[in-house]
Formats: structure tokens, C-alpha cells, sequence
């Protein structure tokens, strides 16, 4: 997140984090952002995920509760395993091409057992396409990812940023990105560009609060640099996912908060 804050995950329970490791013996290595929506069940973005090599369910590990990504808070850390990851059928980004860019991720604990509800671990709403949402709401996005574009290292810490949700008309003006813009996206940025997410932010919720509930409007996905002009971040349009992620879940209800 680049113009944040530091964050903390009390602040934004649903925030996971997704790690993977290359072999058996290797310690983990953080990979994207992710978010909780039922107890079972992480969203993510499908292109964390590339041709396979990293899908291996296996390899992969989900945190919830984490404020620091290299230190371990046992009071308020959950740690699951991965037993299904559920990529869309429709991504395919074999020419740079992000339209449908959602992954899910049912986790299970060592003990079998789903994420348990506290004060750092809660699930985010996820809006029906019915519930849409006014250009210039402003929102939060959180992530672990680059505080700048140039920066080598990630953050160590949970940051968040407010950014305001910009018509798709402008998003996909000749000027921001034209048709690379698809009506799955969204766009946000602020007025002096002065906040996004950036590299390693991907997969983590972009969330409005609307009657006064945390809805997920937004999964990460791309953008050109960050925090450039014009060049607002782009998020998967979760609403348009409502009734695949039912499908896939067989959750009933997505708004649980
Ligand atoms: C990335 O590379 C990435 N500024 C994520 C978000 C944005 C750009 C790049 C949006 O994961």
C-alpha cells in the first residue's frame, strides 16, 4: 500500500494472508493478500496462482490475525492449510489480460477446524450484484505489499489507504486505460494519486463500508506502476462473483457481518 497507514488486522479481520513454500522442507514465503468471507473460505485473486506452479494446494498456507508478516503472535494468529483451491474457469491471462482475476481458497486448521471469530478475525460482506455502489465512495484497501513502486522489500506490516471508486466511463477513457478495462473491473485512486496498492498487495479486499456494514467491493489485481497518475489501481468487481462464489462455496448467504 503505497500513502498509508500503518494498519492493524483488528481493524480489518477479514485480512489474510496467503504464503507459500517451493518444497517440503522450506519455511514459507509470503505471496498475496486474501480476504475471509465465511469461516472456511478465503477470496483471493487468481493471479497469484500462475500456470500451476504455485496452485499446488500443499504448498500453500493462510494466515488470519497477522499484523506482522515475519514475527508470530500466537495470542491472535490463526494459521490454516489449504484443501481446495478453486481458480475462475474464465481467467486466462496469457496476453496480460486480467478479466476475471478471483480465486477461492476453503482452509482447514491442523485440527480440522475453520477460522474461530475474534476480535482480529471476522468475515467481510460480500455485496449482491443488486448492491451497487456510487462512483466517489471512498474506500478502504489494505495490504502487505510495497509502501512505493521502487521499493525492493514489501511491508513488514499491515498498511491501509483510502481511495475513492472512479466511474468506469473514466476508467476506461483513452487517457486512464481504455478498453483494457473490463466490465468485471473496477477502478480506484485518490484525487492527488497519492495513495494505491502496489506489488504484493494482490488479492486483498479493497472494502466500503455501506449501511453502516464492511462490504467487499474489490480484490486487487493490477495496475500500471503505482500510485502513478492516471493510472488509478484496478480491482475484480466481487458483486459481478456473488453467485459464483455461492456456486463454488455453497454458502447461501454472503453476509455474514
Ligand atoms: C502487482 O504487481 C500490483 N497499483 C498490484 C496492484 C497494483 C499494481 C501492481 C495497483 O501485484
Amino acid at each position: 500500500v503505497v500513502g498509508g497507514a500503518l494498519s492493524t488486522v483488528q481493524r480489518h479481520p477479514w485480512m489474510a494472508a496467503v504464503f507459500t513454500r517451493r518444497s517440503q522442507s522450506q519455511t514459507p514465503v509470503f505471496m498475496c493478500g486474501g480476504s475471509l468471507i465465511s469461516p472456511c473460505w478465503v477470496l483471493t485473486a487468481a493471479h497469484c496462482f500462475p500456470r500451476g506452479s504455485r496452485t499446488n494446494k500443499n504448498q500453500l498456507s493462510v494466515f488470519l490475525g497477522k499484523n506482522t508478516i515475519n514475527e508470530t503472535d500466537l495470542q491472535r494468529e490463526q494459521k490454516f492449510r489449504v484443501s481446495e483451491v478453486i481458480i475462475h474457469e474464465h481467467f486466462d491471462n496469457t496476453d496480460g489480460n486480467f478479466n476475471n482475476d478471483i480465486a477461492l481458497l476453503k482452509i482447514h486448521s491442523s485440527n480440522g477446524e475453520c477460522a474461530r471469530e475474534s476480535r482480529s478475525v471476522k468475515p467481510v460482506c460480500i455485496p449482491d450484484p443488486e448492491l451497487s455502489l456510487d462512483d466517489g465512495t471512498s474506500c478502504d484497501v489494505t495490504g502487505y505489499g510495497k509502501e512505493r513502486e521502487g521499493s525492493w522489500h514489501y511491508s513488514r506490516h499491515l498498511r491501509e489507504a483510502k481511495v475513492d471508486v472512479l466511474s468506469h466511463d473514466l476508467c476506461s477513457s483513452k487517457t486512464y486505460y481504455g478498453n483494457m478495462m473490463t466490465d468485471n473491473m473496477l477502478c480506484a485512486g485518490s484525487k492527488d494519486w497519492s495513495t494505491d496498492t502496489c506489488k504484493g498487495d494482490s488479492g486483498g479486499p479493497l472494502v466500503c463500508a455501506v449501511g453502516g456494514r464492511a462490504f467487499q467491493y474489490g480484490v486487487v489485481s493490477w495496475g500500471e506502476g503505482c500510485s502513478r497518475e492516471l493510472r488509478p489501481g484496478v480491482y475484480t468487481k466481487v458483486s459481478n462473483y456473488y453467485h459464483w462464489i455461492q456456486e463454488k462455496t455453497g454458502l447461501s448467504s454472503l453476509t455474514a457481518t
